[in-house]
């Protein structure tokens, strides 16, 4: 079974999306994400003009190969741009091997270990009230776990807090209200202020003031996004210990794992982060020291189902669960991924999920769904995926990026 055509595929249904799609000589086809938010043509272009023809031939059964192939071949390894590409070509023939053995892809992948991937939602709010309606609609909807954002007294605009007065452009979360999708599409970046003695100061506020609404049984979540120092972030998870996280995610900077042991020296609040690694090689220090409690990387950027797989192997040693990244930039076909690999290992902990808008939908029509909490992978072939040309024909490519982050005094922080 050889490899005919490797196609990029860029369309924009409210966001952008890299879909990479893979046909066999026998007819087979298998998708991949490679969604980079904010620097799409980049990888589009490194599948395009850098991968596409190394396909054409090969035995599109041979994964492993293909991975090692694309890795060790590159020569100059890992980064996102890179190991989004590669994810996006082992996942399509990971789509492709599950569809020949007329399977769905868990099912290669060891079969169900559980019933479904609990996820937990986005609460966010820029104010008390604001954020208790939306914890309110999100457990109306179903959800069992639930991430918190606020915004800051003094601070205009803030990561993950999503309303009227805080809005971005852009795909579906629960309402329009709380849609949260920080890549706004402009020529250049939207510029947020941030100040991070504020920040400290009024996050245990609204964490008390939701144990007290909502009581101490309901997981909560919170992300920092990389925007304190090591003594900041330790300070930060000895004040939110009295209202039990479920997590406390991306504290410092990716770069410098290390930072992470001053953290945990401090705090027993549980630990999360990895949205942004690439590979195995970023969690070494993090596993081997038990530096942290969940992994956070999707399929999409850590190299595909191989590589996350084994990431996951190598955590569950040191009994370190996964907590797959999900926002709305890891497509359908991301998303779908992670679900049949989060079905099937055992050392499953949480699925980010945050809904697509009708018009993704619409262009990759997933199988999986939700149900009281959790998604489901679907149980046709593969990864029960598809990819609509005609839908995606009406959505081209629209730039967007990211936005930055500045201090107070002008200087640029950690978005
Ligand atoms: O593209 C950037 C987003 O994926 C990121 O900001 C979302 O931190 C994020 C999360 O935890 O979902
Ligand atoms: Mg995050």
């Amino acid at each position: 079974m050889k490899i005919a055509s490797a196609e990029v595929l860029v369309s924009s249904p409210g966001r952008n999306f890299v879909t990479l799609r893979i046909t066999t000589d026998d007819g087979f086809v298998g998708l991949g994400d490679a969604t980079l938010n904010g620097r799409e043509l980049a990888v589009a272009s490194y599948l395009r003009d850098h991968i596409a023809a190394l396909l054409i031939g090969r035995d599109a059964h041979q994964i492993e190969d293909t991975w090692q192939y694309l890795y060790r071949g590159a020569y100059w390894r890992r980064g996102p741009v890179t190991m989004a590409s590669i994810a996006a070509v082992d996942t399509a023939l990971w789509d492709i091997k599950a569809k020949v053995a007329g399977l769905p892809l868990y099912q290669l992948l060891g079969g169900k270990s559980r019933v479904g991937c609990l996820t937990y939602g986005h609460a966010s709010g820029v104010d008390l009230p604001e954020l208790f309606d939306s914890i309110r609609e999100h457990l109306d909807q179903g959800y069992r776990a639930i991430r918190v954002q606020t915004g800051i007294p003094g601070l205009d605009s803030v990561y993950g807090v999503a309303s009227s007065k805080n809005a971005g452009a852009g795909d579906s979360g629960v309402s329009a209200r709380y849609d949260h999708e920080p890549a706004r599409r402009s020529a250049v970046p939207v510029e947020e202020s941030w100040d991070t003695r504020a920040y400290l100061r009024h996050a245990p506020t609204v964490f008390e003031a939701v144990r007290n609404e909502f009581g101490p049984e309901l997981p909560l979540l919170h992300d920092s996004h990389h925007r304190l120092t090591p003594i900041q972030a330790a300070k930060l998870g000895k004040s939110l210990e009295p209202y039990d996280l479920f997590w406390l995610e991306d504290v410092t900077p990716a770069e410098n794992q290390a930072a992470l042991r001053r953290v945990r020296e401090h705090t027993t609040t549980p630990l999360a982060i990895g949205e942004v690694f690439n590979t195995i090689w970023d969690y070494r220090e993090l596993f081997e020291e038990q530096l942290i409690d969940y992994v956070r990387s999707p399929v999409t950027h850590a190299g595909g189902i191989t590589a996350l797989r084994r990431i996951f192997d190598y955590a569950a040693v040191y009994q370190i669960k996964s907590g797959v990244h999900g926002p709305t930039d890891i497509s359908p076909v991301g998303l779908a991924a992670a679900l049949h690999l989060g079905i099937a290992i055992p050392n499953f902990g949480i699925q980010e999920y945050m809904k697509h808008s009708a018009a993704t939908d619409e262009l990759f029509r997933p199988t999986y769904f939700f149900d009281g909490g959790y998604l489901v992978p679907g149980d046709g072939p593969g990864l029960g995926v598809d990819y609509d040309d005609l839908v995606a024909d009406a959505h081209p490519y629209e730039g967007a990026y990211l936005p930055v982050n500045r201090l107070l005094d002008g200087s640029m922080h950690d978005w």
